[in-house]
Parts: C-alpha cells; structure tokens; sequence
C-alpha cells in the first residue's frame, strides 16, 4: 500500500458542524443544542440537499434510489469490479447529537475528499452511502432504507409506512423529491464498512479509542394498544374499572422484571413511547399504547423473552375483565455477525496507523447489520465522552477520535479498493 492516505481533520470536522446545523434546536433538558432531523422531515431533504452538494463537489456521480438511498460514486480504474460501499444514514432521532450516524456518511466522503487531494485511484470503484429512515423513529422500522436495499423487506412494505400524522413514506419521499428512480435492490457490493460511533461507554471504560465492531445484536420493536373503559375518576370503584393506564404501567414494570430476572442473558427493554387517552385527570384511561424496544445479543434468548412477554400480555384481562390487548410487531432482526476478514483489515489498519482497538458487539442497530446479508461487512467504532451517550445533544466524540476512525475507515477502504 502506498504511504498513509492522510485525512483532514479539521474538514472532516467543519463538515459535521455545518450539517448539525440544519435541525438544530435548543434543549431544554440538557441546555444543549440538540439536532431533529428525523428521516423525509423539511430538514431531513435540507440536509440531504447538502450533502448531495458536498458529493458532487467530490467529483462523485450521485444517484438516488426508490427508497431515497443516496448514493455517491467515484469511479475505480477498473469500473466494472464491484465497488467497495461505505457509509451511514444522516436522519437522526428527535433528541440526537451531531455524530450518530453522520460521522460514517462525512467520514466516508473525507475518505473520498482524501483521495482527491491525493489524486489517487483505487482499482474499485468507491460508493458513498446514506440510507433512508436508519432511525426508524418516523416511520416505525428501523434500518429501512438498507432494509430493502438488502432484500429483506419489500419496497412496497417500506412505501406504506405512515408515520403519526399518517403521512406514508412513499409521500414523503414524493413530497422531498427524494423518490428517486434507481432500482432499490442493491447489487451486492465488493465489502461494505460502516465508521460509527459507539453509542455506549465500552471503549471509554476500557480507555480504547477505536472499536471492531464483531456484529449487531437482535432487535425487537412492538406496538402494545390497551383498550379499557373510560370511567369518572371519584365514582367508579376499582372493582368496577378498566383501568388502560394501569395494565399500561404493569408492562413497563414487567419488562424490567425481566431483564433484572437475568433469565433471558445480557437482555434490554425499553419502553420509550407510552400515552394513555383521553389523558384528562378525572377520567379512568380507556386507551394506552405503548412500544417496547427488546435487545439481546442471543436470538434464543430474544425469542425467550419475547415468548414470556407475549405469555404476560394474556393475564392481563384476568385482573381487569373486558381489557382489550393488541400487539403489532414494528421491526425485527437477529444477532448478526460481521465478516472476521474485514475486522481483521480494520484491526490491521489500526494497528499500522498505532490505535488502540478492542473488539465488541454493537448495541445499537446500524445499516451494516442488513448489508451483511449481501456482502463482507464490518463496523468501525469511535469512543463516545459522557458514558458514550447518545440519542441525546450531549452526544460528543472528540475532533481526535473521529479522525482515528476515519483515518482506520481510509485505510480500510483504500486496502479493500486497491
Ligand atoms: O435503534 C437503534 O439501535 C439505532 O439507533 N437505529
Ligand atoms: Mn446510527
Ligand atoms: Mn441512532
């Protein structure tokens, strides 16, 4: 290989800054300026449009597919060989910061920015990629863009998808502009490698700046609707009540039972959404929905818990007659593990460049877990200050970690390319 492709950090870093901007918001529970760009928003196409700029400016042949991926090329000197893809999503949850995901779209077009200053080209062909909806948080589906992009789930499916105010993704794409033509199905790429941050406070623990990633972990996502009965708050008696909050309320303390139970392995539940209706002080809620978020590194485990969860649901008419109680399942994935070829070029890529690495599973759910069902893939992930939090504005990565991981990204992805 030849000497080190040197990145620019500072660029890198400006080019974070400057798409922060656009969804930016003050938040009130940290003070923190906080980013709400979440997936086909106005401020979702704004930044889009953006990075589009910034892709052509890099020379890159950019194409949009029918589920708004956004593609960037920049040609191989041997065209016809499968290009090497890397990449992210830009859409954020409402509360995020300025890395998640961003930092592997903007540091993949760093990677491309480099090679131009260098003037080089790889034998492959280099694909910049920033899927549609990752989050999931809109339109209910996490990693959906590369979901179909993959195969897995079908474009129609994905299209149908409404969000709260029933507006379908197919719409919004249409009311962007960002319903493109090119056919979503991907042809599988040479290898695929995703730069991210951890999200978690495994690398700060461990005092490692840079993770391999070994694989992504399995996701569940429910929708739980209670239907009670409406009733007045100071003359209907317990016995006679059909209380939707409060069958609502045993879930939320069930899920957690049952991670603190240890029965179901390295097990995390999440209740993240729950609303009861009509939501008036006098009155017994006839209506509650909430969601519920499973983890688990282990599928026998997650299908363990989802059974027990599912088994616990059915008592709950036993205490209240009459409650109604319906499940709608929102996304689904198993534990998947990433290719050990292309952790070890990523490790290798550390080592040479002197960064310490550790390897790990990843908590949250990324865009590399569906594209491994269709090509070599692997993660690189960058240590996260604060306990690594995230989906939250306190999110930080520091300007020397990020360039690490896209210093490891570019030299990952020039060996793969070359
Ligand atoms: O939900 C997740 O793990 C990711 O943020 N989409
Ligand atoms: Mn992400
Ligand atoms: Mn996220």
């Amino acid at each position: 290989m030849t000497k080190e492709l040197t990145i620019n950090s500072e660029r890198l870093w400006n080019s974070l800054q400057e798409l922060a901007r656009i969804g930016a918001y003050e938040d009130r529970a940290t003070g923190l300026t906080g980013v709400n760009r979440q997936s086909l928003t106005d401020e979702d196409a704004e930044g889009r449009r953006l990075l589009i700029d910034w892709l052509r400016d890099a020379g890159l042949a950019v194409t949009v597919d029918q589920m708004g991926n956004i593609f960037g090329r920049r040609e191989g000197s041997e065209p016809d060989l499968d290009p090497v893809y890397t990449g992210s999503h830009i859409d954020t949850v409402s509360t995020a910061g300025a890395f998640d995901g961003c930092l592997g779209v903007l540091g993949a077009l760093e990677v491309v920015r480099s090679l131009n200053d260098r003037g080089s080209t790889t034998r492959r062909p280099i694909v910049v990629a920033a899927w549609t909806e990752e989050e999931g948080v809109r339109f209910g589906t996490d990693m959906l863009g590369s979901a179909v992009a993959a195969g897995r789930l079908s474009l129609d499916y994905a299209h149908a998808l409404a969000d709260a105010a029933g507006k379908t993704l197919g719409d919004e794409l249409e009311r962007t502009g960002f319903k493109g033509e090119h056919p979503v199905l991907l042809d599988p790429p040479h290898a695929y490698v995703e730069c991210h941050i951890e999200q978690g406070p495994v690398l700060l623990r461990e005092d490692t700046q840079l993770g391999v990633v070994t694989g992504g972990q399995a996701i569940s996502w429910q929708r739980i609707t209670l239907g009670g009965r409406a009733a007045h708050a100071g003359t209907t008696p317990t016995e006679l009540r059909i209380d939707a909050g409060l069958a609502a309320a045993r879930i939320v303390v069930k899920v957690r039972e049952m991670v603190d139970s240890g029965d179901y392995g390295r097990l995390r539940a999440t209740v993240g959404h729950i609303a009861t209706s009509p939501g008036l002080p006098s009155v017994v809620p006839d209506r509650a929905e909430l969601t519920v978020d499973l983890r688990n590194p282990d599928d026998g485990c997650m299908v363990a818990a989802e059974r027990d969860l599912a088994a616990f649901l059915e008592t709950l008419p036993e205490s209240q007659p009459g409650l109604a109680v319906e499940t709608r399942r929102m996304a689904r994935t198993n534990q998947v593990p990433f290719s050990g070829e292309i952790q070890n070029l990523i490790a290798t890529s550390a080592e040479e460049l002197g960064y310490s690495t550790s390897h790990l599973m990843s908590g949250a759910g990324h865009d590399a877990q569906e594209i491994a069902a269709i090509t070599p893939t692997a993660m690189i992930f960058v240590r996260g200050q604060y306990d690594g939090v995230s989906h939250n504005p306190r999110e930080y990565s520091t300007p020397e970690d990020c360039a690490a991981g896209v210093r490891v990204l570019a030299a990952t992805v020039e060996k793969l390319a070359s």
